[in-house]
Formats: C-alpha cells, sequence, structure tokens
C-alpha cells in the first residue's frame, strides 16, 4: 500500500518560494511547499476511513440523551430486525475487555473496560452501536434503539449552583516569597476574574476507524496523532501482543490535540469487527464529534497583582479551576503562563479541578497555556490602565530575565525582540493611550497587545532511511503529519544530510509498522523527527561513503573519506578533477540495492523496555527545566480591533505577531503554523464556546453550524514575523515548538484591544455583543 507515500515531486514544490535569498528552498531552513499539498488539493490523499474493503460493514453509535443516571433497559428487537443490520452491540453482549495503561504509562487497573455504559454520567455517552451491512442501513436501525433510563439530578457546568470548589491539585501549586502579604501591601492592587468556556477541536475531518481483524492481529485505519500509543491501547484493550496491532494514518484532517488517543468508538469498531469478522468502519457523526472525546475544558481563573506605582508587580495571587468529567480526570495547567512570563519576588497559584455531568475534556492546541495566557495577559493589561502606562512598556518593565519559578536561564528568549519587532511593523507608538480615543466613523478602534508562550516538549526519536538503488532516499517514521509539515520538513532534512535534490526522497509517514515515533504533541514533533532523521540519514551517508572508499569497485576506492562530497545526488572526489558519478552508479558499481540506516535519539545503554516505553507513553519525556535551562518558545500579538459603536460587533481588522520558535525548519510552513494558531485564537476570543441545555446536559450547538468557528470573512491579513535564533539547548537542530505557540495570547489581545476601543472589559470569553453593551 503507497497511498500515503509523499514524494517530493509535485508541481513547483521544489521552487517553492524561495524568497530567504542563500537558503535554497530545498534546505533545512528553506520554503519548500508542502510535498503533499497537491495529493490533498486533486483529491489524491486517501483518509484513513476512505480505505474500501471487502465485505467492509458500518456501525452507528447510539448515545445517551441524559446527563446522569442509569440505563434501565435496552430495547434492540426493532432494530435487530431492520434490514441489513447484522450487530446490536449493548453491555449485554460486548466483548469484555482490559482496561489499557494510560498514557503516563501508570499500569492500568485489573478491571474489565467496557466502552458502552450502563452507569450515565455525561449526555452524548456511547451506550449502543448497531453494525449494518450499508450506512444508511446502521443509520436506520441505531434509530430504532429504545432505551430507558433512571434519571439522577446532573451538575452540568462549573456555573451549576451545586458545581462546589473542587478538588485541589496539589501537583499545580507553585509558591514562592509570600505572595498574599507582598499583595495586601502593595501600593496598587488589582484583581479579577477570568472565564473560558467549553472550546472544540472540530476539525474538518471527523474521527473514525476501519478496524480489520485477521486472526489474532488487528489493523486499524484511523487517524491519529499517535500510532504507537493508540497501538500499544488497542492491544492491551484485546489481550493481544503489540506486535499484532497496526495503526494506519495515512493523512489527518486537522487533529488540534484530539487525535492522540484510542477512544471508546475505537473500542466499539474494533469488538464489532472481531465478534462479526468482518471489517468495520465507525464514523463519528459532526454531533458526536462533541461528545465521542473532549474539547478544551471550561476555566475560571482569579488573577490578583500587587504592583508599585511604577507598574512593577510586587505579587501575583492566582487561583484557577477548570472543569473535568464525573469518572475521568483533565487538568488544564492553568498558572503555566502566569508562573513564567513576568518576574515578581512573591507568587502563588493553585488550582481545582470540578466534576461535571460532561465527557473527560481533552487537550485543545496549547491545553493549559491558551487559557492561561488570558488570565495573566488581560490582568497585566488592567495593571497598565491602573498605574496608567503603556500596556507595552509595563511587560517591558516586568520582563523576566529568567525563569522565576524554575529559577534558571532562559536558554534562548526572544521576547524583547518579538515586542519591538512586533511594535515597529504595527506601528504601536502611534497608538492614542486614552480607551475610546481613537475611531473611524462608527467604528471604535482598539489597540491591543498580549504575550504568548510554549514550553520546549523534548522527547526521543526514531527513523529509518535508506538510500535505494535508482540514487532516491526513503524515509520512514510512524510519525504523522495532519497538517503541520512533517512530510515536507524531514524530506528536507534527509536531502540536505544525504546530498540529494528533496524532489528525490519519499517520506514515509503514519504505519505503525515504520520506526516508532511518540506523540505529536506539545508541539514537539518536528524537533525530534528533524533530529532522528538527521542522525539516521548521517549514518546512511557515511555508509555509503564508507562502501566509496572500501569497494575495490569503486570508482573512489582507497580515497579518503573527507575528501568526498556527495550533492545533488553525486558524488564527487574534492577539486573537480577526480571521478563523479551519481549515487545511483556508485551502488551499481559495489553492487548494492540500496543502504540502510535507523537511527534513534534514546540514550545508548537503553533497554527494549526503555524504548517501548518511550515511543507507548510520555513516561520518558524530558521536562523543559531539565539541566541548566529553561526552553520556551514566545511571542507578542499586536492586534487592531473595530468594534461597532452603535451594534457592538467587534471584528479583527489587524494582526501584526512577531514569534521566536528558534530556528525555522521552513519558515512558509512555520509561518503557516502560526497564522492557524491566530485564526483560532480569533474564533476563540470571537465565536467558539459550546452551550450547555442547564435542563439535559447536552451541548445545544453540538453542528458547524452553531458551533461557531472563525472563517475567512472573520480573518484579516495577518503579519507573522520570525524573531527567533538557534537554539541548541531544545532541539538537535535549533528549532523550538511552533505548531501551538500561534493560538497563546491572542484571545488576550483582543479583549485588551476592545476594552482600548470600548473602554469595556470582557473577561469572559467569547467577546459577544451583548457582553459590550
Ligand atoms: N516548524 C518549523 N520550525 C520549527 C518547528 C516547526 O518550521 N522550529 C514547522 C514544521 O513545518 C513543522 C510544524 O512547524 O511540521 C509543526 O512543528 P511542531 O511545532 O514541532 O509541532 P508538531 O509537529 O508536534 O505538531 C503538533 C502541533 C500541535 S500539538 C497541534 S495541537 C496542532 C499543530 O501542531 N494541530 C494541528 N498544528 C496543526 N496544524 C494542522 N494543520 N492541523 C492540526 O491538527
Ligand atoms: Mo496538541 S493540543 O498538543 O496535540
Amino acid at each position: 500500500m503507497t497511498v500515503h507515500d509523499v514524494r517530493s515531486r509535485h508541481g513547483d514544490s521544489k521552487r517553492g518560494d524561495a524568497s530567504d535569498g542563500a537558503i535554497l528552498a530545498e534546505a533545512v531552513g528553506g520554503r519548500l511547499s508542502r510535498v503533499d499539498g497537491p495529493a490533498k488539493i486533486t483529491g489524491a490523499a486517501k483518509y484513513a476511513v476512505e480505505q474500501q474493503f471487502e465485505g467492509l460493514s458500518h456501525a452507528i453509535l447510539v448515545e445517551s440523551t441524559i446527563a446522569a443516571g442509569k440505563v434501565r433497559s435496552i430495547d434492540t428487537a426493532a432494530a435487530q430486525a431492520s434490514p441489513g443490520v447484522l450487530l446490536v452491540l449493548t453491555p449485554d453482549n460486548a466483548l469484555r475487555l482490559n482496561t489499557a495503561t494510560d498514557w503516563l504509562g501508570t499500569p492500568p487497573p485489573d478491571i474489565p473496560y467496557c466502552p458502552l455504559a450502563r452507569d450515565i454520567t455525561f449526555n452524548g455517552q456511547h451506550v449502543a452501536a448497531v453494525v449494518a451491512e450499508s450506512f444508511e442501513q446502521a443509520v436506520a436501525a441505531a434509530a430504532l434503539v429504545k432505551v430507558a433510563y433512571d434519571e439522577t439530578p446532573a451538575i452540568v457546568d462549573l456555573d451549576d449552583p451545586n458545581a462546589g470548589d473542587g478538588i485541589p491539585v496539589d501537583t499545580m501549586t507553585k509558591e514562592w516569597g509570600d505572595a498574599q502579604a507582598a499583595f495586601a501591601a502593595a501600593p496598587v492592587r488589582i484583581c479579577a476574574a477570568y472565564n473560558t468556556p467549553r472550546e472544540y477541536q472540530a476539525p474538518m475531518e471527523p474521527h473514525g476507524l476501519i478496524a480489520h481483524w485477521q486472526g489474532e492481529r488487528l489493523t486499524v485505519w484511523e487517524p491519529s496523532q499517535w500510532l504507537d500509543g493508540m497501538a500499544r491501547t488497542y492491544a492491551e484493550w484485546f489481550g493481544v501482543p503489540f506486535e499484532n496491532v497496526r495503526l494506519v494514518s495515512p493523512y489527518i484532517g486537522g487533529g488540534f490535540g484530539s487525535k492522540a488517543f484510542a477512544y471508546g468508538y475505537g473500542a466499539v469498531a474494533a469488538m464489532a469487527a472481531r465478534m462479526l469478522g468482518r471489517p468495520v468502519k465507525l464514523a463519528v457523526t459532526r454531533p458526536q464529534t462533541f461528545t465521542a472525546y473532549g474539547g478544551r475544558a471550561a476555566t475560571r481563573q482569579t488573577v490578583a497583582l500587587g504592583a508599585d506605582a511604577e507598574g512593577r508587580i510586587q505579587s501575583i495571587v492566582h487561583r484557577g479551576v477548570n472543569e473535568t468529567s464525573v469518572d475521568g480526570m483533565w487538568v488544564e495547567p492553568l498558572g503555566s503562563v502566569t508562573s513564567i512570563m513576568y518576574a515578581t519576588p512573591n507568587f502563588s497559584s493553585r488550582q481545582n479541578v470540578v466534576r461535571v455531568n460532561t465527557v473527560v475534556p481533552g487537550a485543545l492546541r496549547a491545553p493549559g497555556e491558551n487559557p492561561s495566557a488570558f488570565g495573566i495577559e488581560s490582568a497585566i493589561d488592567e495593571l497598565a490602565y491602573e498605574v496608567g502606562i503603556d500596556p507595552l512598556e509595563i511587560r517591558l518593565r516586568n520582563y523576566a530575565e529568567q525563569d522565576p519559578e524554575a529559577k534558571k536561564p532562559w536558554s534562548t528568549r526572544q521576547l524583547r525582540e518579538a515586542f519591538a519587532t512586533g511594535a515597529e511593523a504595527f506601528g504601536w507608538s502611534k497608538r492614542a493611550p486614552e480607551p475610546r480615543s481613537m475611531r473611524d466613523g462608527d467604528q471604535l478602534i482598539g489597540w491591543g497587545i498580549a504575550a504568548g508562550t510554549y514550553p520546549v516538549r523534548r522527547a526521543y526519536g526514531e527513523a529509518m532511511v535508506r538510500i535505494l538503488a535508482d540514487g532516491s532516499v526513503e524515509v520512514e517514521s510512524s510519525s504523522i503529519d495532519m497538517g503541520q509539515g512533517t512530510y515536507t520538513i524531514l524530506a528536507q532534512t534527509a536531502a540536505e544530510v544525504v546530498g540529494v535534490p528533496a524532489e528525490n526522497v519519499v517520506v514515509k509517514l503514519g504505519d505503525s509498522r515504520y520506526a516508532r515515533a511518540g506523540v505529536t504533541g506539545g508541539s514537539r514533533l518536528a524537533g525530534v523527527m528533524t533530529g532522528a532523521v538527521h542522525k539516521a540519514a548521517t549514518a546512511a551517508l557515511d555508509q555509503l561513503v564508507g562502501l566509496a572508499i572500501s569497494d575495490p569497485n569503486s570508482p573512489f576506492h582507497a580515497l579518503q573519506a573527507n575528501t568526498l562530497v556527495v550533492a545533488n545526488g553525486r558524488i564527487a572526489s574534492p577539486r573537480g578533477d577526480g571521478p563523479e558519478v551519481s549515487i545511483a552508479e556508485l551502488l551499481d558499481s559495489v553492487g548494492r540495492s540500496q543502504i540502510e540506516a535507523m537511527g534513534d535519539t534514546m540514550p545508548a545503554n537503553s533497554t527494549a523496555d526503555d524504548r517501548y516505553k518511550n515511543y507507548t507513553t510520555i513516561a520518558t519525556a524530558l521536562s523543559h527545566t531539565e539541566g541548566d535551562y529553561s526552553r520556551h518558545s514566545w511571542c507578542a500579538h499586536f492586534i487592531e480591533v473595530r468594534v461597532d459603536e452603535d451594534f457592538g460587533t467587534v471584528r479583527v481588522s489587524r494582526v501584526v505577531s512577531a514569534l521566536d520558535s528558534g530556528r525555522l525548519y521552513n519558515p512558509k510552513l512555520a509561518e503557516s503554523q502560526w497564522k492557524g494558531g491566530i485564526i483560532m485564537g480569533i474564533g476563540q476570543a470571537l465565536l467558539e464556546e459550546g452551550i450547555v441545555d442547564r435542563r439535559h446536559g447536552r451541548i445545544v450547538n453540538n453542528n458547524l453550524a452553531d458551533y461557531l468557528i472563525a472563517t475567512n470573512a472573520d480573518i484579516p491579513d495577518i503579519e507573522v514575523i520570525s524573531v527567533g535564533i538557534p537554539d541548541p539547548h531544545s532541539s538537535a537542530l535549533g528549532g523550538k515548538g511552533v505548531g501551538e505557540l500561534g493560538i497563546v495570547g491572542v484571545a488576550p489581545a483582543i479583549a485588551n484591544a476592545v476594552f482600548h476601543a470600548t473602554g469595556k472589559r470582557v473577561r469572559d470569553l467569547p467577546i459577544t455583543l451583548e457582553k459590550l453593551i
């Protein structure tokens, strides 16, 4: 199966738009266009659930219509009798599965796992499933399943009067100095509460899978941010060896954190496939994408800042709460930006989680940092107005010269440069300081600023690189590309190291049979995989050069290795006066059909178990403050809004962001990633909000017509400027994370701009017109 082999020989991608002057588009750091772009645009790219199989059957989930209680009975008779129905799955006939290890690698309790519930803890929980010959037959039959419930009272969300204060999460407590006393003694004090609602990843491609058993072997075609982690989960559920499960995820139509794990619907499909002895396809419907896995948890934060009369922070007291589910634990680290963005001698941050009747929330682009920044970056803006100094100036006045929490130097922090460069490009110095002082007819104009950050998450990686007989290079990894550019940057890395044109590199991703890979989350994959491919490609090149000088049939026999140059697919001895042949000719002359090198960046003494853990859990991930440095990406957003004075509608009219992600492997793609994050941030600021029906705990706007995300008409020109410098402490090639950085700080920059435009401080996202009246 080669549908997911992406060759960089497409259209004019070779040329990219090589505006970076000296850097070739094809080398690391060049602006090569996405090598998977043409396949996606022409429809040639086949996504996981588009695979066709003989005997494919179709499953549809039946979900609870109450938020809390018990299933009294399930009447499946009508569904069973419906045309084409092969199986109606309920907790009564479900296979007994094992509980799987969690992503931290915690050994699982020895209790059975059933993906279909009798005890209902949220509206939209899977209670049954119908499998039929055709999709339509399954849909029709699923509507005939009659579930009776004994309903009990639910706590629908954080605003529920019965929600309570929740459970303290001790690991989130951060304290230094005496924050309460310093706050009480500070000459200037502000304290306010900031809320963010439930938000959803809303990827274009809904979740789903095709599960196919052949004996004791399971193949799962499923969009995945973590093939090896999900393969482990399926293997543990069904009690088969890890090696027996193959995950295939050639392309992914967006994940944003929601496709890293195997979820209950996957267990349902794999179970049905096993019971029927036929491949089963289960595609989650759009409404089910709001309950089959979790979006961003709703959060509440209180930020208290005590400062001197010049706006120098003396104390930060931060309290946060996020919702979690009744039987699962999700902690959205709300103090993550609060504790590092500004220098303060006194600090206290604590967090609780509150159990409500919802699906367990999950990761959504920059979980933690995103809502955390909304709190602290709004609060410091409030402090700026309170003290009467410019919002940019107050950030510089409180600039953290080192990590205030870890008390370690930053590996690199180009945030001052980001402020300066962004301010210059935006024209910040022309800002009139008073709120409501800039307007254009009926439009109040506001300029706001906020900073953002995301930690550099590091892990070990593995890659296979082959130099093939035709001189082309093949890269294999079970990592993935969900649109961020992995195919492209790995082609660039291998091309540069081996010395071939990028169009001669085939990158194969998205199959767990390839060299293993850890999770694509926390903006770590690019750094991890460029490092692993660089290592493997270097080993492959060393072998090639070794053959060239050692094989008697080689034209370079007996030359010194360091006198050979491999470039553009050809090997030459130094000054152009010696032999020169193509890689293919060399391999032919020495009688080799290929060269193969596996490279990994694991510590040398790693055991097989360490390796398994590294790729199937996050237990071996390296802390961003490990060793001598604290490593983060940084950014500053400058945003202009226009608020209609009569209607209170807010439009973002200009965005300039300056960002530090260290060295960029491909500036064109990094810019696109940053812009994507900023666009999601605009949606978060102005549109996104999961609305809960207070009677039934149901998400009312569980579709893309009612759950509003930013569309083209909402988005102005966005200018992104890279201010990063290579950071050798963050990754092998000097890059820091890109994927999530852009979304951090956008919502507070917009809220701050709205305040500047209107004089009205909105501390509760999204900023909708009724909040401005
Ligand atoms: N890059 C670069 N230079 C660097 C780092 C990265 O040029 N120093 C570019 C590369 O093109 C790389 C991309 O940025 O492929 C993202 O790299 P990285 O920051 O390492 O992030 P990951 O590859 O780990 O991707 C995951 C990240 C996360 S966690 C979410 S959430 C997210 C995101 O990426 N989801 C996305 N970006 C997304 N983009 C798309 N289109 N769809 C999603 O679901
Ligand atoms: Mo990203 S939310 O870490 O997948």
